[in-house]
C-alpha cells in the first residue's frame, strides 16, 4: 500500500514514516502547501486534504496538529504554528507561569481525501503535562514542554521510537492505516 503525505515538517514525515513501518504502507512525501483556513483541526485538515487530492489528481493524506493546554482555554491550539514561531517554548512558560493546573493535550487530525470521494478525519489525542523548563532535545517544537500522562519524561526527552508509540500523531495514523486497509481492500 501507498499513501501519498502533504507536509511542509520534515519531522511530521519522519515520524509518519517510523508510524506506517509497522503498517506496511508506503509513504510518498509532497510538499505541496495548501491553504490553512483558520478554524477547527478537522475542518483545516478536510479542506487541506481535498484541495491536494483535486490538485495532485492522486489520493492524499494531510495532517493537522496542536498544542492545547486547559489552564489557557486551550490555546495556542490551532494558533500553534504561529506562536511557536513568535512566542516560542519560553513565552509558554511564562504564561504558565504560577499556573497550578498543568494538563494539557496534543492532538492531531489527519485528513484524507481522493479525488473522487468525500474527506475521511481520523483523530489522536495524547494528554500530559506542561513541565516547569524546557526538557530533551529530541523531537520538535512544543516537545520539550510536554510530559504525557504516566511518562517521567518529555517528548522531547523521548527517541523518535518510543514518541511514536504513544503520540497523537501514533494514534490518528494509525486510525488511519486500520481504516485504509479496508479501503484499499474493497477497492481492489
Ligand atoms: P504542515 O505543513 O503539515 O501543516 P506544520 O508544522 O504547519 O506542518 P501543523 O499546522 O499541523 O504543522 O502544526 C502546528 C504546530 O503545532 C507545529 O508547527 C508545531 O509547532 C506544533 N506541533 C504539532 N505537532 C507537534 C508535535 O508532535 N510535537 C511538538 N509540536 C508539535
Amino acid at each position: 500500500m501507498k499513501v501519498t503525505f502533504i507536509t511542509g515538517n520534515q519531522h511530521k514525515v519522519k515520524e509518519a514514516q517510523g508510524i506506517f513501518q509497522q503498517f506496511d504502507i508506503k509513504l510518498e512525501h509532497v510538499d505541496l502547501g495548501y491553504p490553512e483556513i483558520q478554524g477547527k483541526l478537522t475542518d483545516v485538515a478536510c479542506y487541506g486534504a481535498t484541495y491536494a487530492a483535486n490538485k495532485l489528481k492522486t489520493p492524499v493524506i494531510v495532517e493537522d496538529a496542536g498544542l492545547f493546554i486547559r489552564a489557557l482555554e486551550w490555546f495556542p491550539g490551532t494558533y500553534s504554528s504561529y506562536v511557536q514561531s513568535t512566542l516560542g517554548n519560553e513565552g509558554i512558560l511564562k504564561l504558565m507561569k504560577n499556573v497550578q493546573d498543568r494538563y494539557a493535550e496534543f492532538r492531531s487530525v489527519v485528513g484524507f481525501a481522493t479525488p473522487k470521494t468525500e474527506p475521511e478525519i481520523f483523530l489522536g489525542v495524547v494528554g500530559g503535562h506542561i513541565v516547569h523548563h524546557e526538557k530533551g532535545k529530541e523531537g520538535f517544537a512544543y516537545d520539550p514542554l510536554f510530559k504525557p500522562e504516566c511518562y517521567d519524561q518529555t517528548f522531547g526527552e523521548l527517541t523518535l521510537e518510543q514518541k511514536n508509540e504513544i503520540s497523537h500523531r501514533r494514534r490518528s495514523l494509525e486510525r488511519f492505516a486500520n481504516w485504509y486497509r479496508d479501503f484499499t481492500s474493497k477497492k481492489d
